[in-house]
């Protein structure tokens, strides 16, 4: 079993001894797996070793690249200020050919993590205290990039949270209707239509030069920060695929989308999603404790907007993956990006229901 994991882990400078590999994590994205070598110390050496998605990722080379430049700025600024950059930040593990990526025979992407040990990643919304650490984890990683030249980073993913570009590609999936799906998600289109006009808004302030361009994660959802096991302070921000030019509302917002949801993302039972008010507001004093004295007030009252769109915005893609066939997601059941992009309306829903609100905490934060 995991035969090829197996002999690509053989391409990587690991400690010696009898190893193990098995399945890892609930990403959507790559293939995940973690390595455990037994070397007769007490406990066994792990690793996480991962195929990048090249369906997703068509440049893996230069994300590659991205991260090595990113995880070698951010120790720096780790050390600086005091810090364990074995621990706050990934470090990528070399391959037998001295670069840190191994490319197999079918021609996919390989890299090897260090495991950060005595973490925890969640899955489904937490207590407002431990979203609050969450949230002050990807600040500090807004503030520790802060001085990092956005512009010479890959593109990873071209339009990533561009949403009127999200937009058109839903209707691209409508229009050639690949999987014969369309006549199932009527109701969910018409959400979409009448909210069409608003998927610009912080491009448009992004345009008239009211908030700048940042170094932004673009992927902030709660598995992608680990957790002290015993205090539970956000220890490391992984997943930095995704790690490019963006906007400050695009990491405070993916963030609200999944960490502030009564549900999980693919919960079928729509009437127990909603905005929990109390996540929003801790996540908002986390995030902004770190981050906040570096934002504009533009961009802190643009915050709420961030989480609307992204939600909105990722609801588009789950319902333009169904249309197209389960291309893009991991899908583990019949139907599962229809069930994702359902939750994503209602929050959206809910969200405009509690708008006020959340300008206020934001406000007043
Ligand atoms: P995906 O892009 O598919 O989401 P991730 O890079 O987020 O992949 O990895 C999947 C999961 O693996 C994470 O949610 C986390 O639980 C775990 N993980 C990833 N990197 C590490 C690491 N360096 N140490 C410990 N756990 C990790
Ligand atoms: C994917 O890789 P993962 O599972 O952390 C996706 C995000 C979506 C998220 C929805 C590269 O994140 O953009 O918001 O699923 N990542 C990519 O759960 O597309
Ligand atoms: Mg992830």
């Amino acid at each position: 079993m995991y035969e090829r994991a197996y002999e690509v882990a053989s391409h990587f400078l690991l400690a010696q001894g009898e190893k193990h590999i098995a399945p890892y994590g609930n990403g959507h994205i790559n293939d995940t797996f973690c390595v455990s070598v037994e070397t007769g110390a007490a406990r066994p050496v792990r690793y996480i070793l991962q195929k990048v998605n090249r369906y997703v990722f068509p440049d893996p080379e230069g994300v590659i690249e991205n991260i090595e430049r990113v995880t070698a700025y951010l120790r720096g600024v780790i050390e600086s200020e005091g810090g364990d950059p074995t621990r706050e930040t990934l470090t990528l593990v070399e391959s037998v050919d001295g670069g840190h990526s191994y490319t197999d025979a079918d021609n996919q992407l390989w890299r090897v993590y260090l495991f950060i040990e005595d973490t925890i990643s969640r899955d489904l919304p937490d207590t407002p205290e431990l979203f609050a650490l969450s949230g002050a984890a990807f600040g500090r990683f807004q503030r520790q990039l802060g001085g990092f030249d956005a512009s010479t980073l890959h593109e990873s993913i071209h339009d990533f949270h561009n949403t009127p570009a999200r937009y058109r590609q839903l209707e691209d999936a409508v229009r050639r209707n690949d999987a014969g799906r369309l006549g199932e998600v009527g109701p969910e289109l018409a959400f979409c239509m009448e909210r069409g006009e608003e998927t610009g808004t912080l491009l448009r302030a992004r345009a008239a030069g009211e908030i700048p361009l940042r170094v932004t994660h673009n992927d902030t959802k709660l598995n992608n920060v680990l957790l002290d096991a015993a205090t539970g302070r956000g220890v490391c921000v992984i997943d930095l695929d995704t790690v490019m030019p963006g906007l400050a509302a695009y990491d405070f917002g993916d963030s609200i989308r999944f960490g502030a949801n009564t549900a999980a993302e693919d919960e079928r039972d729509l009437t127990k999603v909603s905005l929990s008010l109390p996540m929003f507001e801790a996540f908002v004093k986390g995030y902004l404790s770190e981050a906040g004295a570096a934002l504009c007030a533009r961009e802190r009252e643009l915050l709420p907007m961030g989480a609307k769109l992204m939600t909105l915005e990722c609801g588009m893609r789950f319902l333009a993956d169904h249309l197209n066939g389960d291309k893009y997601f991991k899908v583990h059941r019949e139907g599962h990006n229809l069930d994702r992009a359902r939750t994503q309306f209602a929050l959206v829903a809910d969200m405009e229901k509690k708008w006020d609100a959340m300008m206020e905490i934001v406000k007043n934060a």
